[in-house]
């Protein structure tokens, strides 16, 4: 596998600590943007936010480590093909390809619809996995302005591979995607509901199979510290929030991989920039450090 590499890739991480043979973590970019409906601007999202990453302090004081010795390689951007299919088909073989070396995939978009490729690779070597989304959105539509694809449906076709799939944050929904979640039972962790306290983390939880796939729209987060995203909603999940979530996700199941979608980078504003990176750099100590 082709990789960036020191100074230029995530965390800026030297060669020992970000070659493909030696780390436990493959990051791989996709700067695809094709379905975007409303601010444009996701395919420049792993460039943004790898630079942002750069300034990262490798300690991390929660977990009391240096969560990059794990090693991490960022991969070469995705090569990004103008036909839906194909690229589909590019992300699910390159995230299979990750999989199959036994490394943990992080994928980093881009827009949403990244997402179900990873979705599939995942559901053939992990049976029983579930998917945990955050996000502001759905994205249940059957369709939308005429793509199957579109980043409106990236949750509806995921669930084409994985029948479970657990929504936290969400806040904008149609009446379409209202009577799918009545029709077939889908349990929500509305937005509106879910900041008196955190009693709904063990539920959210509890629901989720053992196997678990995260999907972080960064949409799902209050764009008052997220604010660089295509649809920014009022409201939101906080950061600390998140993380105390997150936490209990990894101690209590197996957390198999995870996407990182909807950066959409603002010249003049990187603070979103570095959230996306440090979030993920957070969670990377939650998996392989961070133990019970
Ligand atoms: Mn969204």
């Amino acid at each position: 596998m082709n990789y960036i590499t020191f100074p230029n890739n995530f965390l800026e991480l030297p060669e020992p600590l970000s070659n493909y043979e030696d780390s436990k973590i493959a990051m791989l970019p996709v700067p695809y943007e094709k379905t975007t409906t409303y601010l444009g601007g996701t395919k420049d999202g792993p460039e943004a936010l790898i630079n942002a990453s750069q300034a990262i302090e490798f300690y991390d004081e929660e977990i009391d480590k240096e969560a990059c010795t794990a090693g991490v390689c960022t991969l070469n951007n995705l090569e990004i093909e103008d036909n839906e299919e194909k690229m589909q088909e590019s992300i699910y073989s390159s995230v299979k390809k990750i999989i199959e070396d036994k490394k943990f995939p992080i994928i980093i978009g881009g827009e949403h619809s990244i997402t179900p490729a990873c979705v599939r690779a995942f559901s053939e070597t992990n049976k029983n996995l579930s998917v945990l989304q955050l996000d502001a959105h759905c994205d249940l539509r059957e369709e939308w302005n005429g793509s199957k694809n579109n980043h409106a449906c990236a949750i509806k076709r995921s669930l084409d591979y994985c029948k479970k799939v657990i929504p936290v944050g969400i806040r904008s929904v149609c009446k379409e995607e209202m009577d799918y979640i009545q029709e077939n039972n889908i349990k929500i962790f509305w937005d509106r509901k879910i900041h008196a306290n955190d009693d709904w983390m063990d539920e959210t939880i509890s629901l989720l199979s053992d196997e678990v796939y995260i999907t972080i729209d960064l949409d799902g987060f209050d764009p008052a510290w997220m604010p660089a995203v295509g649809n920014p909603e009022p409201g939101g999940l906080q950061y600390y929030q998140t993380l105390r979530l997150l936490r209990k996700v990894f101690r209590e199941k197996n957390v198999v991989g995870m996407d990182v979608v909807e950066l959409s980078p603002r010249k003049d504003d990187v603070r979103s920039d570095f959230a996306a990176a440090k979030i993920i750099y957070k969670l990377i100590g939650y998996k392989f450090f961070d133990f019970k």
